[in-house]
């Protein structure tokens, strides 16, 4: 990490001092690493006590360019480090812009300490003017409806417990954001007596519950009982222990399984049992899943929609076990919960405290089902535009047998060239499909690898890429090794799909479908605002040959722990979000 921000000449306080010290305190004991934030006045006292009390360490701070940036990074950082990151957020300014990250976890059931400030809540103590229209009656009432829990404690005291309250919530199966806001003049109130937090063991996040035993002898029976299972391999705990127990299972009971890109590498999909990732079911998919006559959901991302498209006629043939303690995380606001799926039985727990408790039960079959395996794909035609698929072989070619941990993909990703071996290889969706994070996202789980020997590779569209292009600012900043790979076709392309398909519906020309969608006249030069900021920047590379030698040349700056920013101009169809986000 870079050492460039360690304070000198601390004063070397011991015990907190000022209301801001115990704050930091608690962040300090809960086992933060990190604090990524914009600076703020609201929050100056906790600054400093980041800074001059605790020294700029455990956490250590991570300065972004934008609130969102700061909160797609705690996001990213998250998902591959298995344990939350914090983040600061100026008064209500601060928290708007932070906003769509925080919508993006919480559909992602990610969790993040989201800390704020307000104030000072005593009007006779503020600053005229500035510290008014940053003052905001209930400003946790911005987010309310997508965060797991929030508070604004009115005393030092409360503030520990409101901390620590936080933290355990947002750790707790269904995880997600959680937002405290400090008052201004609490944090910088000087305290009479050292108000010293409590250790924090005792306030540790609670077990994730495990399912009844009714319902597993009730999952067991349906499971013994069929001849054709399937499993739906959702959201995912991303441990080795998880990653095999979902293959044990699978072989035991012999089922074909599915898996689905926006829950990340949850099962090897070059084992012969894996039936193909699945969002919009193509034909075979519909074929496969129709003739199964039980399936297993493991917190399947969707269910009912994925039902939905199997049995159109919604009299879903399969008996339906759900393993999901999702249900617990649904407030009514976001529609995040998807669907209502018909369910036979529920497993009320995160999905891989059931799956080793179901196989030690199940009875062992005889005829396993196995499902013919995908034979690969010839190599992309050399011939037209680049595709997802040249960057793909390219990348493959490279790395060799090196560990890639994928940090971002684009929807569309040719995952029949790139099978999932392991639970790091990816880490899925942004959750929320709020546009912008990819590179705060890729940023943050970059950070988690660093010094693991993963190489991290991020595929981003030029759309997701230039919303928060100066995100990487950060990673330079922080020297955070990553490879981001541009899947540039110059559009947001998804949305030309969309005004393409009401044109046609309106029998109007869907030849102007790039009206308000092309990213052209003038092209962004990717690689240069790459290299403004103190990356490498290459490109545009426009043929296959050209991008060997590109992509070569980035992982040879990633393995060095360099930031590499590759712009790769594909086709139309290179880079889409369309299979991810789109409505069809
Ligand atoms: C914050 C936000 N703004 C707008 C959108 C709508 N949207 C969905 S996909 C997309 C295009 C993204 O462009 P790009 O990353 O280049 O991917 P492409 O569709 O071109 O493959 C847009 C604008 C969104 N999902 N989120
Ligand atoms: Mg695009």
């Amino acid at each position: 990490m870079n050492d460039i921000e360690t304070p000198a000449g601390l004063s070397g306080n011991a015990e907190p001092a000022w209301g801001s010290d115990t704050m930091a305190q608690a962040v300090r004991n809960l086992g933060y690493k990190y604090v990524a934030l914009n600076p703020g006045a609201s929050f100056r006292g906790f600054h400093d006590s980041l800074v001059n009390f605790l020294g700029n360490r455990d956490p250590q701070m991570i300065l972004c360019l934008h609130e969102d940036h700061a909160v797609s990074i705690a996001h990213g950082y998250a998902k591959a480090a298995g344990e939350p990151m914090a983040v600061v957020l100026h008064s209500n300014v601060g928290l708007m812009h932070g906003s769509m990250g925080i919508f993006n976890a919480f559909c992602d059931r990610v969790p993040v300490m989201v800390l704020g400030a307000t104030g000072p809540v005593d009007a006779a103590k503020r600053r005229p003017w500035i510290d008014w229209i940053h003052t905001a009656q209930d400003q946790g009432g911005l987010i309310r409806n997508f965060i797991k829990w929030d508070d604004q404690p009115a005393s030092v005291e409360a503030a520990i417990e409101s901390i620590y309250r936080a933290n355990k919530i947002a750790r707790t199966a269904p995880c997600g954001p959680v937002y405290v806001c400090l008052d201004a003049d609490l944090q910088e109130l000087q305290l009479g007596a050292p108000i010293v937090p409590p250790e924090a063991h005792r306030f540790a996040a609670s077990d994730a519950p495990r399912p009844g035993d009714d319902a597993l002898r009730a999952a067991t029976a349906f499971l013994d009982g069929g001849r054709r299972p399937a499993i739906l391999s959702g959201r995912f705990e991303r441990t080795q222990a998880a990653w095999d127990a979902r293959v044990a299972l699978a072989e035991k009971l012999g089922a074909v399984v599915f898996t689905d890109f926006k829950a990340g590498a949850t099962f090897p999909t070059d084992h012969p049992q894996h039936g193909g990732s699945i969002q919009f079911l193509n034909d075979k998919q519909k074929e496969v899943l129709r003739a199964c006559d039980v399936i297993l959901s493991l917190d399947w991302i969707d269910l009912a929609g994925t039902l939905g498209q199997a049995w159109p006629d919604k009299d879903v043939s399969a008996s339906i076990i759900h393993a999901s303690i999702d249900e617990y995380a649904h407030n009514g606001w976001s529609m995040d919960h998807q669907g209502l799926p018909p369910v036979d039985v529920t497993l009320l727990s995160p999905p891989d405290e059931a799956v080793p408790l179901l196989t030690a039960m199940l009875s062992p079959r005889k005829n396993v089902l196995a499902v013919a395996h995908k034979v690969a794909p010839d190599d992309p035609d050399s011939a037209g535009k680049l595709t997802l698929d040249h960057v793909a072989v390219a990348l493959k070619k490279i790395v060799k047998e090196d560990p890639v941990s994928l940090v971002r993909l684009p929807g569309g990703w040719p995952g029949d060239r790139w099978p999932f071996t392991g639970p790091l290889d990816f880490f899925g969706y942004d959750g929320g499909g709020g546009i912008g994070s990819g590179p705060g996202m890729a940023i943050g789980s970059a950070l988690a690898l660093k010094d693991s020997g993963r190489l991290a590779v991020a595929v981003i569209g030029d759309g997701d890429f230039l919303m928060s292009v100066n995100a990487f600012w950060t990673a330079a900043h922080y020297k955070i090794p990553l490879l981001t790979i541009v899947a540039n076709n110059q559009s947001y392309f998804n949305d030309e799909m969309h005004q393409d398909r009401v044109a046609r519906a309106r029998g109007r020309n869907p030849e102007n479908r790039w009206i308000g969608q092309k990213i052209t006249d003038p092209n962004p030069d990717l690689a240069k605002l790459a290299e403004a900021q103190g990356l490498v920047g290459i490109g545009p590379i426009n043929t296959s040959d050209e991008l060997t030698t590109a992509i070569a040349e980035g992982v040879a700056v990633l393995r060095d722990g360099g930031i590499c920013v590759i712009d790769v101009r594909v086709g139309p169809r290179g880079a889409t979000a369309a299979t991810m986000i789109g409505r069809r």
